[in-house]
């Protein structure tokens, strides 16, 4: 899964391309380079983000998931947590809700239903401006474990079949560089949940923590952790740098399969 971010900052190449020609050029490459499916985001989650208007996200995304569908073939998510998002990608084309939130927000599980689409629910510790704030855990694995299985019940309740959701612990969203290793080490757990799971691991603050590395030489760092969670039965990786995520990951798969 490739990164398509479609925030006003993400492209500012100098202006040799409008902000639409950018995210599908951006989006070809990455489909190029062996991505199945590319995210679109028009709100960042990263920690301290502020929060972006439905209206303010709607014009973001659904023109870039409409142009996708139509001169790319690829499947497309939509990042989002509103309902309303939800639904005018769905019918733009994308074919999966990826929601940081797991249809927590009223009206989710409803617009996820309706839309037909696939689902991939995560697990945050509340909310992206303030989650880095002291989060704490009794036993972190077990309490993400919980939660999985409280909202795929949840969206299974809904009419969203359990073969339409995947699952993701939610590297970075409240978690200290402890917690993110220990659901790293352990994600095999979460297979038991009976879904296929998802991580994102790419460019993220853990390998600052980690090795004091800034956001633009965290690429080997991240490729490990994504290998091991291949290893783990990881099905889907969300990542900025497919090529080298490809060559990383297919290397993981490949050894997995063959393991006795
Ligand atoms: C993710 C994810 C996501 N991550 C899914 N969707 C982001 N399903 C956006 C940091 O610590 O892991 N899974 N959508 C990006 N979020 C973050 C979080 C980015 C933390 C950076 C950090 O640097």
């Amino acid at each position: 899964m490739g990164v398509l971010n479609v925030t006003p900052d993400s492209f500012s190449d100098g202006g040799r391309y409008r902000p639409l020609e950018a995210a599908l050029a951006h989006a070809r490459e990455m489909v190029a380079e062996g991505a199945a499916i590319v995210d679109v985001g028009g709100e960042s989650t990263r920690p301290g983000a502020q929060p972006v208007s439905e209206q303010e996200e709607l014009d973001r995304v659904v023109p870039v998931v409409e142009r996708i569908r139509r001169d790319i073939d690829c499947a497309v998510s939509v990042d989002t947590l509103k309902p309303a998002v939800m639904r005018a990608a769905c019918r733009a084309g994308a074919e999966l809700i990826n929601d940081v939130n797991a249809l927590r927000a009223p009206g989710a599980l409803e617009a996820a239903r309706e839309a037909g689409a696939a689902v991939c629910l995560m697990h945050m510790r509340g909310e992206p401006r303030t989650m880095q704030r002291n989060p704490q855990y009794g036993d972190v694995v077990a309490e993400v474990g919980a939660f999985l299985q409280e909202r795929r019940d949840a969206a299974e309740a809904a009419g969203i079949s359990r073969d339409r959701i995947a699952l993701d612990p939610g590297i970075g969203f409240g978690k200290t560089l402890e917690h993110n290793l220990s659901l790293l080490a352990n994600l095999g757990r979460f297979a038991g949940l009976g879904c296929p799971l998802l991580i994102g691991v790419s460019r993220k603050s853990m390998f600052q923590h980690l090795l004091g590395l800034p956001v633009d030489r965290r690429l080997p760092a991240g490729l490990a952790a994504a290998a091991v969670a291949v290893w783990q039965g990881a099905a889907i990786v969300r990542a900025h740098d497919v090529k080298a995520t490809v060559e990383a990951v297919g290397t993981a798969a490949a050894i997995a399969a063959r393991h006795r």
